[in-house]
């Protein structure tokens, strides 16, 4: 059955009743009958669907619009017989809910009282109480027993929630929940939201970020598949991913954007929970619509089994007697709007404007009071309905489910907020409000205290607190949990890359083409080999990486089904395999980065180091998924980033959108990566292999990010000594000619440090300048470092001061210091204050260009003529040469000091 499109009636009086219309009305109601009873009676699931479906084509055919099969009544999906028996204590389980009410509204009003104002919601986890209490009772599993943890992604915004469950459980203390919010309380406090970064030992998964934690949560589940197939998690049962969603949250691209994944891989481990309380922040979130029919038909559509949980058990009695179909045609027509709007009016008005519609649907209720009325609850807020949703839910094989539950947003809170559209931002209660809050749900807190809206916890010994820690015992422990138990891996030193170190020699290779033979050499190596998981979003072929693809094969769920077109291309055909070692995620950065996270978190949330590499087009790295980079952060995620086709001017002819000048200052917004942009193959080589050891021996929980250039040119041996340079960012590594008059230094990195390269050749040839080139690796580990001297010394300011590594390594050097690079000029310009004499910087500020490399390196400024330009002006400004030289040189390099330049916001 459809939902009708609803038709608007004046709201004053009620309407006469009529019969819906239906088969009957056109004479057909006893074929109609007769096919329906004969395909109940005959038919199995699949047949039905054939049945159905060659119905719509009929109709389809004959044209006329046939019924979309997305969407079913606006009713419950499992009907109350089949509902099963709920296994819990209801009148317990009422009660310990209650308290976890209490306690989390009592955190966020206690976080606003005494000037602290540090705000909390109540009303996002007042809707989730049931749906959080169920699962917590009956199907979370801990880790425990012999079997792993299920994975739970919180819905941010019920933090408090969790945390007064936790308390509950004795996991936490009052003192705690009186520093919710202030975490820099003596003795710690709780983060505002899940915070893994923050709160290691307790949250998992970072979920504030609206719809993140939905993508998060399917690639967490293909990821387990991916570990079960390749032999890394070796378990009969597998942890299941819960994640729980607002109903606004489905806005966010992410949250819908891997929906067709799960289907397709079959992730029938995830479940998602989608809090349907019909409001977002600001208001209604279909006020116009019916958000849990949209959404029944957008899961439905991408292949999920989806379990509508829209009334509560005293509806049930209403639908039986509803024999004409009054109450469920206005189910299917009233409005989303509507609904919220009878959540805070009384049951007069629900009376008159619901049932009142039709006669016969108003009779359907004359045994009940006005009150009794606004008591027939949602579904989201039965037990009874929930347990059966999330019982079918972790039955069903084969694919994801969706449970849409319908719930109150602020349910409890009453005047205070119940179904408001102020509901989310509430963060106070008065005395009348606490009061009926604490009626409402029996909290036992008497008359005096209740102003100070003080924490509530029965002792150890009461029949509710053995009662819940008696269902997380069975269940195998506490959620949520974060654990670390992996082994440290033994990971290669610089010699097991000879190779790469001893240069290539006349040939030429690109830092890209070095990093792919890293990699390689990587996945053959017999202790971390398997551990390696690259992740690509549909470039590799670009990076030249399409090699791996028959060394260690695409992760495929179903293998190779159909036969290659490139099967005979040798190493490059794309092989997929059930146990292939690369993620190959197509044009999804989204969905590679919670690919990154998932294995680059394995650690911690499975057990198990692995070491991901997500190698992709450096402008759709940061700036595309920023956020996601933000989380990885928080998530306190292990592993490579790599930015590959990164430069603005290396990156020839692409052109605006492609031509990356900024990734490492975005990626320098996350504490703990560390930015590299290497220039060598040799580089490259160390700053992996330093990063390995920190972060899976060491244990470390640290990310890289490198530049990776497609730009090829011989790559020089490794010099001796260079390591330690390399590593915190700058060494010098190629000295200028002697017995120059003057003397200068270059900064280069990447490959742009070429220009560095020829600019000194053209200096000492032509104008008697020796120019130390330097390679700067991380301007960003140089100036953190730097950072951190400078602030012990303000605050020991009677000791002697610290001076920061890369003023001790330039302070002896003579000469002005000139950086060039293929990024912004703030990249470099981040150690200008620590270098002796301040620092010229070259770079690419502005939008990019499609041109050749040479053309654009001379409009961006940051070719080798350009470079000698940038010294002999600083020399010029020491007085060391004359202004005039410094005009001559313009003229002698060619540079045309009018010419184009990238057009840049200024006064
Ligand atoms: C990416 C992002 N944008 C905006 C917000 C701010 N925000 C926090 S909660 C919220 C409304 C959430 O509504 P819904 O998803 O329906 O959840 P509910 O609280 O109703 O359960 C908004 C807009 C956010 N946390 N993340
Ligand atoms: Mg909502």
């Amino acid at each position: 059955m459809q939902s009708r499109p609803p038709s608007r009636q004046p709201e004053s009086a009620a309407q006469p009743a009529s019969t819906p219309v239906g088969a009957s009305d056109f004479g057909l109601v006893n074929s109609l009958e007769g096919v329906i009873e004969a395909a109940l009676k005959n038919l199995d699931p699949e047949q039905a669907g054939l049945l159905r479906n060659d119905l719509i084509l009929r109709l389809r055919t004959a044209g006329r619009t046939a019924a979309r099969p997305v969407n079913t009544p606006y009713v419950n999906t499992i009907p109350p017989g089949a509902e099963p028996l709920y296994p819990g204590n209801r009148d317990l389980e009422r009660r310990i809910k209650s308290l976890a009410r209490w306690n989390a509204m009592a955190m966020v009003v206690n976080a606003q009282r005494d000037g602290a104002e540090v705000g909390g919601h109540i009303s996002s986890y007042a809707s989730m109480a049931t749906l959080y209490e169920v699962a917590y009772n009956h199907f979370f599993r801990g880790g425990d027993n012999k079997w792993p943890a299920d994975l739970v992604y919180f819905q941010g915004h019920t933090a408090p929630g969790n945390y007064a469950r936790a308390f509950l459980e004795y996991r936490l203390e009052e003192s705690h929940l009186h520093n919710f919010r202030r975490e820099l309380a003596a003795g710690g406090g709780l983060s505002s939201y899940p915070h893994p970064y923050l709160m290691p030992d307790f949250w998992q998964f970072p979920t504030v970020s609206m719809g993140l934690g939905p993508i998060l949560s399917i690639y967490q589940a293909r990821f387990v598949r991916y570990l079960k197939a390749r032999g890394l998690l070796k378990t009969e049962m597998e942890p299941r991913i819960w994640a729980f969603v607002g109903d606004g949250e489905s806005d966010e691209p992410e949250t819908f954007s891997a929906l067709t994944l799960a289907a397709r891989e079959g992730l029938d481990n995830l479940t998602w929970v989608v809090n349907c309380n019909l409001q977002r922040l600001d208001g209604p979130v279909r006020g116009n619509g019916k958000i849990i029919q949209e959404l029944e038909g957008v899961f439905r559509g991408a292949g999920w089994n989806v379990i509508k949980v829209i009334w509560g058990s005293q509806w049930d009695e209403l639908f039986a007697r509803d024999e004409l179909g009054l109450l469920q045609r206005r189910m299917d027509e009233v409005l989303d709007g509507d609904f919220q709007k009878y959540t805070v009016a009384p049951g007069s008005y629900i009376r008159r404007h619901f049932f009142g519609k039709y006669t016969g649907l108003l009779r359907l209720v004359d045994h009940l009071t006005d009150d009794e009325l606004t008591r027939l609850v949602r579904g989201g807020h039965d037990p009874v309905k929930v347990y059966a949703a999330y019982k079918a839910a972790v039955e069903h094989q084969g694919g994801p489910t969706a449970i849409l539950a319908k719930t109150v947003k602020g349910y409890g809170l009453g005047e205070a907020g119940e179904g408001r559209n102020i509901s989310h931002q509430q963060k106070k209660m008065n005395e009348k409000e606490l009061r009926e809050f604490r009626a409402r749900f029996d909290v036992p807190i008497s008359d005096e205290d209740i102003v100070d809206t003080p924490f509530f916890r029965p002792a150890r010994t009461s029949r509710e607190t053995r009662y819940l820690l008696e269902r997380r015992r069975k269940l195998g422990g506490f959620v949520p949990k974060r654990e670390v138990k992996a082994e440290p891996l033994q990971t290669p030193r610089l010699e097991a890359f000879q190779e790469l170190l001893k240069g290539s020699g006349a040939g030429e290779a690109s830092t890209t083409k070095s990093f792919v033979r890293l990699l390689s050499v990587l996945a053959r190596d017999p202790n971390i080999g398997r551990r390696v998981v690259p992740i690509i979003p549909d470039e590799a072929r670009t990076f030249g990486i399409d090699p791996l693809f028959s060394q260690i094969g695409i992760y495929s769920a179903k293998g190779q089904l159909y036969e290659p077109v490139d099967k005979e291309a040798g190493f490059s055909f794309y092989r997929e395999t059930k146990d292939g070692q690369i993620l190959e995620e197509g044009i999804t950065e989204a969905g590679a980065m919670a690919s990154f996270v998932a294995a680059g978190t394995a650690y911690a949330n499975h057990g198990i180091n692995l070491i991901p590499f997500y190698i992709y087009y450096s402008m759709f790295g940061p700036q595309r998924v920023g956020d996601l980079f933000w989380l990885a952060g928080d998530s306190r995620t292990k592993g490579f980033l790599l930015g590959a086709t990164s430069g603005r001017t290396t990156l020839n002819g692409e052109g605006l959108q492609h031509q990356d000048g900024h990734s490492p200052l975005n990626a320098s917004t996350v504490p703990t990566l560390y930015v590299y942009d290497p220039a060598f193959a040799y580089e490259v080589v160390a700053i992996v292999c330093d990063g390995m050891k920190r972060m899976f021996e060491e244990g470390e929980e640290i990310m890289y990010y490198l530049c990776l250039y497609n730009e090829g040119y011989p790559q020089p041996p490794m010099p001796p000594g260079c390591a330690e340079g390399i590593i915190k960012g700058l060494y010098k590594f190629k000295p200028g000619p002697e017995g120059k008059k003057h003397r200068a230094h270059i900064l280069g990195s990447g490959g742009i440090i070429r220009s560095a390269l020829r600019a000194q050749e053209i200096l000492a040839a032509r104008y008697d300048v020796s120019a130390d080139v330097w390679s700067a690796t991380s301007y960003k580990n140089l100036r953190n470092e730097a950072l951190l001297a400078e602030r012990w010394n303000l605050l020991h300011p009677a000791q002697p001061a610290r001076k920061p590594f890369v003023q001790q390594l330039l302070e002896n050097e003579t000469g002005p210091f000139v950086a060039v690079s293929d990024y912004m000029k703030l990249v470099p310009d981040q150690i200008a204050k620590w270098v002796p004499g301040g620092l010229t910087t070259l770079g690419t500020d502005g939008f990019g260009r499609s041109e050749t490399r040479a053309s654009l390196r001379r409009f961006f400024e940051n070719d080798a003529e350009c470079a000698v330009l940038g010294v002999l002006h600083a020399l010029a400004q020491r007085g060391a040469i004359s202004r005039d030289t410094a005009a001559q040189a313009i003229r002698d390099l060619n540079i045309d000091p009018e010419k184009d330049f990238p057009k840049l916001a200024a006064f």
